[in-house]
């Protein structure tokens, strides 16, 4: 027997339908159908005047059914369902509590009214996943809003507060604190008039051929291999030039597509795979410890952006440096972090100051104690780091968890011999650790689970995505890049050139490509990893990256790496020099077409993955797609490595 989705409860004429579909009240196929006899119910009622349509719990609804888009899809359709609402001759008036997403919103667009909570929020984030609004978004949202407004938030996700969308027309009405009261009084005003607005009866003037391109632009210039925005723009121009009935029929053939396309796919593999890995079984009814001071040792970039993360996700902060000046250096690091987000539009001034006030500086490590958890960020020096954890341990009692943020480093050997060892873990951030989605969670032989799971908690509170990593050379991600560019320097040796492989995995998805993400970054630090190793007696080959350094390019930094660059600029030019440098050491030129190049680096990176897994470093091949996709660029229309190779997707298309 399916369950009931819904209720209603009938008020002075009035139907009160509350959709109860925990725990987002997603439109899933029951849930559709139920909808659907409801809303014939009603219209057959002489009793009833008019009908309020609302959400249980926090949300209002918040989309179709992602899970069933692996699927065929089942009738009742969404579109129908909401024709129905739109169709109907008594009033629809939309009680939207809490956030209204895609197939929610589009719920809402469909009635012939609507009063938002406080706490209402609507968005059309279906391009996020691949697919296009398919239940009339693309044709309701521009008749209600306009077209300039509706291409934004269809093609960007950009999602408007309630007070956003009474000023944009998207709704009616603002309800005080009782929303269901005031949508009643709004439903009795209502009921009595004769007809009532439908979205689809609006005008709307084609905003030109300029708009247009420019809108177009803006969008490829953003996609980076996700098909969906621009298909929502062509389905939106399309409803506006041939009428809404045309637009509502290339709205769902184009939304069928691509619900089948790898991308949607991928992306919908994302969705559920971060929403996973922020609860991993072995976690499971083990509580974090509480967090409220937290300390970072080393204000460099790194530390300083752990330390704007921290403060704002609203922890108080301990910042510790040697000594005054470098103190002094680490607070002007953090105070340009929190000027640049000022500018960027991610907290006012006033946040800003207050954030800048969470965060105390000290010289002396004794102002350590007493703090929750304290992230090491100095040089990635084992000696030195070392010493930080031998005087971390001193200072600190053994309730302090104590993490240390290396790259490359075995996190075991910093801690050896110190006592406690259950509160020792690695938290590795990525730079800039205030931007950067990702943090590997890699436990030592003796973490404690709590520890563990407050690692989990942290990541959960910064807004990022974590990811349990083993402890190995590099973790998951270093490890994987390790690959990455030694295929890229082997395919360099056999006469491809560094601008057709970075052009190959640009074209795939990626930002930059190897040899220019280098440049970017420093040649030199990869090299002082390989000279330590070397200097511990192990077997590290001579690399190419190894006779640019030693030539002095260490990339943009030096005015030339793989590539020259003139100054002030950082596009790469192709370097006489590098050519020459490395010409003993290549096969001679030759070419490979670029999807061949693509398919071979994402190919080296899955297979390092598979040895990953086989290993027990990663749990999951979900963990490692976030990893490179949180961490390295990989294109999130792929899916990352272990996605594409299991789909065979990893060539892109010819
Ligand atoms: C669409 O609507 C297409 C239409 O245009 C056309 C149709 C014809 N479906 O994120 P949370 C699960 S496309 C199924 O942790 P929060 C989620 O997996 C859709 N399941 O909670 C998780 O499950 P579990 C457009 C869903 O409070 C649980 O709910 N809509 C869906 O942090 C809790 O999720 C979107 O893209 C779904 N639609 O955030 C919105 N949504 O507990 C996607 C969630 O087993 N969803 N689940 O791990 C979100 O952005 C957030 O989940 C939301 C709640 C803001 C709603």
């Amino acid at each position: 027997m399916t369950a009931t989705l819904l209720t209603r409860q009938d008020r002075d004429g009035i139907a009160v339908v509350t959709l109860d579909n925990p725990p987002v009240n997603a439109l899933g196929r029951a849930l559709r159908r139920q909808l659907g006899e409801v809303i014939a119910e009603v219209g057959r009622d002489p009793a009833i005047r008019a009908a309020i349509l609302t959400g249980a719990g926090r949300l209002f609804v918040g989309g179709a059914d992602i899970t069933e888009f692996d699927r065929p899809p089942e009738a009742p359709h969404l579109p129908d369902v909401i024709a129905a609402i739109e169709a109907a001759a008594k009033p629809w008036i939309a009680a939207v509590n809490g956030p209204a997403l895609g197939g929610g919103a589009e719920l809402a667009l469909g009635c012939h009214y609507r009063i938002a909570a406080s706490g209402a929020r609507f968005g059309l984030p279906e391009t996020a996943l691949g697919i296009i609004p398919g239940a009339g978004g693309t044709q309701r949202l521009p008749r209600l809003i306009g077209v300039a407004a509706a291409v934004e938030m269809i093609t960007t996700n950009r999602q408007m507060d309630a007070a956003e969308a009474l000023a944009a027309g998207l709704a009616d009405r603002l309800a005080g604190a009782d929303l269901i009261a005031d949508a009643l009084a709004f439903a009795q005003e209502v009921s009595g008039k004769a007809r009532h607005p439908g979205a689809r009866q609006k005008d709307l003037a084609d905003p030109g051929e300029a708009f247009w391109s420019a809108a177009g632009a803006r969008i490829a210039k953003a996609a980076r291999g996700n098909p969906a925005p621009a298909a929502a723009l062509a389905v939106l121009r399309h409803g506006i030039s041939a009428g809404f009935e045309a637009g509502m029929r290339l709205e769902r053939e184009t939304f069928l597509k691509l619900r089948n396309s790898d991308e949607a796919a991928a992306l919908r593999y994302l969705f559920f795979a971060e929403r996973a890995a922020a609860r991993p079984a072995a976690l499971r009814g083990i509580a974090p410890r509480p967090l409220g001071r937290v300390g970072v040792v080393g204000g460099g970039t790194m530390g300083a952006g752990i330390a704007a993360a921290l403060a704002n996700a609203g922890l108080r902060v301990v910042l510790s440096e040697t000594g005054e000046a470098p103190l002094a250096r680490a607070m002007d690091r953090l105070d340009g972090i929190l000027a640049t987000q000022v500018k960027r539009g991610l907290h006012d001034e006033a946040a800003a100051r207050a954030r800048r006030e969470a965060v105390t500086g000290i010289t002396d490590p004794a102002g350590l104690a007493g703090c929750d958890l304290v992230i090491e960020a100095v040089f990635e020096d084992l000696t030195l780091k070392r010493e930080v954890f031998a005087r971390l341990a001193e200072v600190c009692g053994r309730e302090t968890i104590l993490a240390t943020n290396t790259s490359y480093l075995d996190p075991e050997e910093i801690v050896r011999g110190l006592p406690g060892q259950e509160r020792f873990i690695a938290l590795h951030f990525f730079s800039p650790a205030q931007v950067m989605k990702l943090l590997e969670i890699v436990p030592l032989t003796a973490t404690g689970p709590e520890v563990v799971a407050t690692g989990f908690d942290l990541a959960r509170r910064l807004g990022k995505v974590a990811v349990r990593a083993g402890n190995c050379e590099g973790f998951i991600g270093n490890r994987i890049l390790l690959r990455y560019r030694a295929g890229a320097e082997a395919m360099l040796r056999d006469g491809i050139s560094p601008a057709g492989i970075d052009a190959a995995m640009r074209g795939f998805g990626f930002a930059m490509g190897p040899f220019e993400m280098q440049d970017m970054a420093g040649l030199d630090v990869a090299f002082r990893a390989r000279e330590t190793a070397r200097a511990l007696g192990r077997d590290v080959p001579e690399t190419a990256g190894d006779i640019l350094v030693r030539a002095g390019r260490l990339g943009q930094k030096t005015g030339g790496g793989w590539y020259d660059y003139a100054p002030g600029s950082r596009e790469p030019l192709p370097s006489q020099q590098v050519a020459a440098l490395l010409a003993p050491y290549r096969k001679g030129a030759r070419e490979m077409p670029a999807a061949d190049i693509a398919a071979a680096l994402v190919g080296v990176m899955a297979d390092e993955g598979r040895k990953i897994l086989a290993e027990g470093i990663a749990a999951t091949p979900e963990d490692i797609d976030l990893v490179e996709v949180h961490g390295y660029g990989f294109p999130r229309p792929k899916g990352g490595p272990m996605f594409c190779s299991a789909r065979g997707t990893v060539r892109p298309e010819r």
